[in-house]
């Protein structure tokens, strides 16, 4: 459920409170294997500050160089994790694209042969 701005698990991550495996960080984003893997690898990729972007859908003019550099990181992240040979980018937004923490992030997901369409 949407909150009205309470600190997400993610905060959490970002703010070193709870652990994640970190495999990589810049000033602006953080991406880290996703607790509950859909795939051989799946890992998220998350802005640093919330900053309104509790979900897709709430992303105004501001957020657009934000949102390019979240998945511009997406792929550079992938090809360091050895997903060359493909992979794919989700992200759940609201109830019925089944999100579940609201701060934005990018699922990716690979290692594996996935199929299509997702459920
Ligand atoms: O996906 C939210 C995702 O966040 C889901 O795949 C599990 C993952 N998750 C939840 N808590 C953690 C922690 N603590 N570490 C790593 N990954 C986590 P959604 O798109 O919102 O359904």
């Amino acid at each position: 459920m949407e909150n009205s701005g309470e600190p997400t698990i993610f905060d959490k991550i970002v703010a070193k409170e709870i652990p994640a495996t970190v495999i990589y960080e810049d000033n602006l984003c953080l991406a880290f294997r996703d607790v509950a893997p859909q795939a051989k690898t799946h890992f998220l990729v998350i802005p640093k500050i919330r900053a309104g972007l509790t979900r897709l859908s709430n992303a105004e003019e501001e957020h657009k160089a934000l949102l390019g550099h979240l998945l511009f990181t997406a792929q550079r992240v992938a090809k360091d994790e050895g997903l060359g040979e493909g992979f794919r980018v989700v992200i759940n937004d609201g109830v019925q694209g089944c999100q579940s923490v609201y701060h934005l992030h990018l699922h990716v997901l690979g290692g594996q042969q996935l199929t299509w369409p997702p459920g």
